[in-house]
C-alpha cells in the first residue's frame, strides 16, 4: 500500500513544531516512547465492549489482562478502591457520572467557567448545561481563591444533586474537606474533577481528593503524562443513595452504576490501545522518577509565577500551588487582549492559550488573560533557572507585540534553546 504522505508529512511537521517550541499550555504534555508505542499498537484492532471477564466479543483474553493492569495501577496510584479506565476523555468521564447520578433536568453545581471551571461543569453550550440545571460558584475578587461561603450558600439554596470541585484554570489547592462538609449538609454527592492536578495529587503533593469525594474523575494526558483519555475513581465504593436495584433485587453499588453509565450508557467499544497506554503511563507514575518529575513541575511553576509578578504581571491569586498560573494582562497592558498576546507568542514559537480571567471584561474569544503551565517544558528537562529566561522572552514579545523583528529574534532564541532537548527527557 502506498504511504499516505499527505498525513505523514503533516505528522512530521507537527513533530518539528513540538520539538522547536516552548510548550506552555497547562493541559498538554509529552508522553514517553513506550506510552506512544502502546497507543500505536495492534490493541487498536480489538473490539471489547464490556469489562474484563464480561465482554460482548470473543478474543478478549489479552485485552482483559491489559485493562485489568490499568485498573489495578490506577487504584494503587490514587489509593482508590475502584477504577474505570474506559472513558475516552475527561468530558466523557464527567458525562458518565452525570448519567449515573442524575436524571435530565436535575440540578448540580460547578465552578463558573469564567472563574476557572470546565465546559462540562455546566457551560450552557455543553451537555452539562443543556441537559441539566447548572448552578455555579465563583472565586473571590480580592483573593482569586474559591469562595467556599458562596458555594455553601448557593448549595443550600439550590440543593444540587452533585457538587463538582476542580477546574481548568485554577492555580490553588482545593479544600476537599470543606466541600465534603458542604455536600453532606445539602445532601449532594461530591465529585472531584482532578484532571489538571492529577499527577500532583497522585504523588501526595496536593490534598487527595479521592479521600474526600464520593466520585473522582480525571484525564490521563495532562500532568499525569499519559495518552489522551479519562478515568473514574472511587476512594470507597458505596450503595447508591437512590436505592436502585439489580435484577436480583440487591441494592446497586455506585461502581455498578458508573460502569453501566460508561458502557453501554455513554460509550461503545473501549479504546484498548489507549487503555494499554494508560496502563503504561500509570506504571510510570508509580515510580520515584515520576515523583521527581512532578516536584520539578511544581518548582518550575512557582518560580515562573514569581518571575511574572516581578515583571509587574498580575497572577491571579498571587501565585500557584500546582502546575499552572492564570495571568490577568489588564494591569500591565490594559489594551491588549489575551488573543493578541497568544498570537504574538505563538509567532515566537512560545505556545500558550488565551483564557478568561475572573471578572473578565472581554469575551471568551478575546479574553484578558493567559493560562500558562509547566508540565510539558518540565518533561523536556527545563529547570527553575530556565523559567526566568522564558518569562523575559514572553515579556519582551508582549512589550513589542506588533514588532516582527523582536518576534523573529525571540523565535530564533527559542529554537536554539530547545534544539537539543528531546521531547521526553525523563
Ligand atoms: N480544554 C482542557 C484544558 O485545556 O484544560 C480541559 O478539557
Amino acid at each position: 500500500m502506498q504511504r499516505d504522505t499527505a498525513i505523514f508529512d503533516l505528522i512530521q511537521k507537527e513533530r518539528e513544531r513540538q520539538t522547536k517550541g516552548i510548550e506552555l499550555i497547562a493541559s498538554e504534555n509529552f508522553v514517553s516512547d513506550q506510552v506512544m508505542e502502546a497507543m500505536g499498537s495492534v490493541m487498536t484492532n480489538k473490539y471489547a465492549e464490556g469489562y474484563p471477564g464480561k465482554r460482548y466479543y470473543g478474543g478478549c483474553q489479552i485485552v482483559d489482562q491489559s485493562e485489568t493492569i490499568a485498573i489495578e495501577r490506577a487504584k494503587q496510584l490514587y489509593g482508590a478502591e475502584w477504577a474505570n479506565v474506559q472513558p475516552h476523555s475527561g468530558a466523557q468521564a464527567n458525562m458518565a457520572v452525570f448519567m449515573a447520578c442524575m436524571q435530565a433536568g436535575d440540578t448540580f453545581m460547578g465552578m463558573d467557567l469564567n472563574h476557572g471551571g470546565h465546559l462540562s461543569h455546566g457551560s450552557p453550550v455543553n451537555f452539562s448545561g443543556l441537559m441539566f440545571k447548572a448552578i455555579s460558584y465563583e472565586v473571590k475578587e480580592e483573593t482569586g481563591t474559591v469562595d467556599y461561603d458562596m458555594m455553601e450558600q448557593r448549595a443550600m439554596e439550590g440543593r444540587p444533586k452533585i457538587i463538582i470541585g476542580g477546574g481548568s484554570a485554577y492555580s490553588r489547592d482545593w479544600d476537599w474537606k470543606r466541600m465534603r462538609e458542604i455536600a453532606d449538609k445539602c445532601g449532594a454527592l461530591l465529585m472531584g474533577d482532578i484532571s489538571h492536578p492529577s499527577g500532583l495529587i497522585a504523588k501526595g503533593h496536593l490534598e487527595n481528593a479521592v479521600k474526600y469525594c464520593h466520585i473522582v474523575t480525571t484525564t490521563t494526558h495532562k500532568t499525569l503524562r499519559g495518552p489522551r483519555g479519562g478515568m473514574i475513581l472511587l476512594g470507597k465504593d458505596f450503595d447508591n443513595p437512590w436505592g436502585k436495584k439489580t435484577p436480583k433485587g440487591e441494592i446497586k453499588k455506585m461502581s455498578q452504576l458508573l460502569d453501566s453509565a460508561v458502557f453501554p450508557g455513554t460509550q461503545g467499544g473501549p479504546l484498548e490501545h489507549v487503555i494499554a497506554a494508560k496502563a503504561v503511563a500509570l506504571g510510570e507514575a508509580l515510580t520515584d522518577d515520576y515523583d521527581r518529575y512532578i516536584v520539578q513541575v511544581m518548582k518550575n511553576a512557582k518560580r515562573m509565577s514569581e518571575c511574572f509578578m516581578n515583571k509587574g504581571y498580575k497572577v491571579i491569586s498571587g501565585g500557584t500551588d500546582n502546575h499552572l498560573m492564570l495571568i490577568d494582562l489588564r494591569p500591565k497592558f490594559p489594551e491588549m487582549t489575551g488573543k493578541e498576546a497568544e498570537n504574538a507568542l505563538v509567532a515566537a514559537d512560545i505556545t500558550v492559550n488565551k483564557n478568561m480571567v475572573p471578572f473578565d471584561s472581554r469575551s471568551a474569544f478575546k479574553t484578558s488573560g493567559l493560562r500558562v503551565g509547566t508540565p510539558a517544558i518540565t518533561t523536556r528537562g527545563l529547570k527553575e533557572d530556565d523559567m526566568s529566561v522564558i518569562v523575559d522572552m514572553i515579556d519582551n514579545v508582549l512589550c513589542n507585540f506588533t514588532n516582527e523583528d523582536v518576534i523573529a529574534k525571540t523565535r530564533n532564541t527559542v529554537n536554539e534553546m530547545m534544539q537539543n532537548r528531546p521531547l521526553f527527557a525523563w
